[in-house]
């Protein structure tokens, strides 16, 4: 009798982290954890009072104006501590020389992947691109790209915003909807794509067809927006690992 090598149950493929694969062996017990890989940096409010550590270190001294902590507060879910924090740490991944100015300043890609918070996740380029507003789309982060990225990743934000963000980092191609092209790439990602971790033709297959069997309710071969939401809903675990706390 063939057992599915996959048994998701309610939606657990979307919580992100795959710790392994069960890709030999017919166990179907065998474990497909699906986690968004949670790095914590440091402590909210270590040092977010030491404003004056730039000048110490020959930088000028970067301030949010109380008019912007308030308006940034605001528009995400981000307390003003933690909106602080953020400040701090892109103050530090940008050049002494445009501290004094970094609203306006852009973090390459690269330099901004060093971040301990992103540098483990598997979909950090996605992020880059999904929440970068740079016109040259060379991915590059400004501050407010940042707080928009903490915002959808706190733990105040809600289901329906981290599902949109979520919903467009796997939607590769932007189209719109997430077919089978997605989700191998959503799937490569998790695994890793060296061939001792990455999934055979015929797994990847079943997968995919366990995936669309569970969230394609119309059938049309692909998930939209909504019949992702649906899933993500019940899927309890989503909330809590969709996080990238500093
Ligand atoms: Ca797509
Ligand atoms: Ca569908």
């Amino acid at each position: 009798m063939a057992t599915p090598m996959y048994g998701f149950g309610g939606g657990v493929i979307w919580n992100m982290q795959m710790r392994r694969l069960p890709v030999s062996g017919g166990d179907a017990e065998a474990e497909v954890l699906l986690q968004f890989p949670r790095v914590r940096g440091e402590k909210l409010g270590s040092g977010v009072r030491r404003g004056g550590s730039a000048a110490i270190m020959g930088g000028a001294p970067s301030q949010l104006s109380k008019q912007l902590l308030n308006e940034y507060q605001e528009l995400t879910y981000l307390t003003k501590q933690e909106i602080l924090l953020a400040h701090k740490r892109f103050s530090e991944m940008i050049q002494k020389e445009n501290r004094s100015n970094i609203e306006s300043a852009r973090v390459p890609k690269e330099k901004f992947l060093t971040l301990p918070e992103l540098k483990a996740n598997p979909f950090r380029h996605r992020i880059c691109r999904v929440f970068s507003t740079a016109e040259q789309a060379d991915d590059s982060m400004s501050f407010e790209d940042f707080l928009d990225m903490l915002s959808a990743f706190s733990d105040s934000a809600t289901l329906e915003v981290k599902s949109h963000y979520a919903f467009r980092i796997f939607d590769f191609d932007g189209d719109g909807a997430l077919n089978e092209t997605d989700l191998e790439m959503l799937v490569n990602h998790l695994t890793g794509e060296e061939q001792d971790s990455k999934l055979s033709n015929n797994e990847m297959r079943q997968l995919i067809a366990n995936i669309l069997e569970e969230s394609d309710i119309d059938k049309d071969g692909t998930i939209n927006h909504s019949e992702f939401q649906h899933v993500i809903s019940r899927s309890p675990d989503f909330v809590s690992s969709f996080k990238i706390i500093l």
